[in-house]
C-alpha cells in the first residue's frame, strides 16, 4: 500500500516490540525497520521487521522518504529518560514526524492531550484533562488522574497511579506500581522507586523510595526510621 507512511523505530529491543506492536493496530503505517546501537544486531530482525543499522542511518532514511519514527528505546541500563530525551531531539530535528501511538484498548479522556512522540500502552487511564507532553512514556496498567500533567520525556511503568493534579517535572521516572498523592510535584529528571507511595513533593533530581517514600539522593535526606 503504496499511501502508507513510512517509519523507523529508533532502538531494538524489549520496548521498541511493544510499540511496533502498538503501530500495526492502526494500519496506516508501515515500519520499515530499526536502527540500533548494537552493531553485532545489523542485518537481524526484530518482530519480523529488519535491524538496518546505526542512528547513523537515520538521515538517509528521512532523504528516502520515511516520514515518521518512534523511540524505541525504554530504560536501557543506566541511561534512562536522558538517552530517550537525546534520541527525541535528534530525530525530531532531522524532520521526522514523532509518532503519538495509543493502544486501543487505554481509557483516554476526551478532554486528554499527548503530544508528539508520547506513547499510552494497554489498560492505562488517562483520565479528564490529563496534559502528556513530548516523548512521554505511559506504561500498561498506569492511571493518571484529572488535571496531572506529564512534562516531556516523563517516564511511567507499569501500573503506577497517579492521583488528581500531580505535576511530574520534565524527564523524571516513576518506577513500576508507584503511588503519589492528589497535589503533589514531581521534580525535573527525579526518580520515584519501585512500589514507593509519594505523600510529599519530590525535589529536581531526587531519588525517592519507600513506603511513605524518603529522599534517599539528590535532595535532603528524609529522617532515619
Ligand atoms: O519493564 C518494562 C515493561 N520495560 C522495560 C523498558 C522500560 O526498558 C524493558 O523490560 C527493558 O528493561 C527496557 O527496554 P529497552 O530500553 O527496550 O531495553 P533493551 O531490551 O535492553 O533494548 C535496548 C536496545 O536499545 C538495545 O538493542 C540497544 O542496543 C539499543 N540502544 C541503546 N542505545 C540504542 C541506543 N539504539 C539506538 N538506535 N540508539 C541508541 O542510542
Amino acid at each position: 500500500m503504496a499511501d502508507r507512511i513510512q517509519v523507523v523505530g529508533i532502538g531494538a529491543g524489549g520496548h521498541a516490540k511493544i510499540l511496533a506492536e502498538i503501530l500495526a493496530f492502526g494500519g496506516g503505517h508501515e515500519l520499515v525497520g530499526f536502527t540500533d546501537a548494537d552493531p553485532a544486531r545489523w542485518g537481524g530482525a526484530l518482530m519480523g521487521y529488519p535491524i538496518l543499522g546505526g542512528d547513523d542511518e537515520l538521515a538517509g532514511l528521512r532523504a528516502k522518504g520515511v516520514r515518521a519514527a518512534f523511540i524505541g528505546v525504554g530504560a536501557v541500563s543506566g541511561a534512562g529518560t536522558r538517552l530517550r530525551a537525546c534520541l527525541y531531539e535528534k530525530a525530531a530535528g532531522q524532520g521526522f514526524e514523532m509518532l503519538t501511538l495509543v493502544h486501543p484498548k487505554a481509557v483516554v479522556a476526551p478532554s486528554a492531550r499527548i503530544g508528539p512522540g508520547s506513547v499510552v500502552m494497554g489498560g492505562a487511564v488517562l483520565s479528564t484533562d490529563v496534559r502528556v507532553g513530548a516523548n512521554v512514556t505511559v506504561y500498561a496498567g498506569a492511571v493518571v488522574e484529572h488535571d496531572t500533567i506529564l512534562e516531556d520525556h516523563v517516564h511511567l511503568s507499569p501500573g503506577a497511579r497517579l492521583a488528581g493534579t500531580v505535576t511530574v517535572g520534565e524527564g523524571a521516572f516513576i518506577g513500576i506500581g508507584a503511588s503519589i498523592i492528589q497535589g503533589v510535584s514531581v521534580g525535573r529528571w527525579a526518580t520515584v522507586g519501585a512500589g514507593a507511595a509519594v505523600l510529599h513533593n519530590v525535589p529536581d533530581g531526587a531519588t525517592m523510595v519507600g513506603v511513605p517514600a524518603r529522599i534517599v539522593s539528590g535532595g535532603v535526606p528524609g529522617p532515619a526510621e
